[in-house]
């Protein structure tokens, strides 16, 4: 087999397993109606007020409250945020919403915005 028939291979699988991929986004909304389990419509949200933001490590300090979908009390502390840019939008003292989860073993925040 030469190299430009293993290239056409590889690309044809590409190209044949993205539409796969695509499909198997969940969809909550009709599997709650098929099979009755309760499925969260929106991410949990909790609230709290920024104390630090450091952009260079990606993490910021937060005086939350209750974070149900952890079971975790009101506390200050440190998260990662999924993506950098999270960061730019807050700053000191500002009022947040967010919604944290465990990801690879690490408090991360998936979601914020901003409380006025
Ligand atoms: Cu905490």
């Amino acid at each position: 087999m030469n190299v430009t028939i293993k290239t056409t291979l590889i690309l044809a699988l590409t190209c044949a397993l993205a539409p796969l991929a695509l499909a198997a986004e969940p969809e909550p909304v009709a599997d709650t109606a098929k099979t009755g389990a309760i499925v969260p419509a929106a991410p949990v949200l909790s609230e709290g007020v920024v104390k630090k933001v450091d952009k260079d490590t990606g993490k910021i300090t937060i005086q939350h409250g209750p974070i149900k979908n952890l079971g975790m009390g009101p506390m200050t502390m440190m998260f990662r945020v999924k993506d950098p840019a999270m960061l730019e939008q807050v700053q000191a003292g500002q009022k947040i919403r967010f919604h944290v989860n465990i990801v690879k073993g690490a408090y991360t925040i998936l979601r914020m915005e901003p409380v006025q």
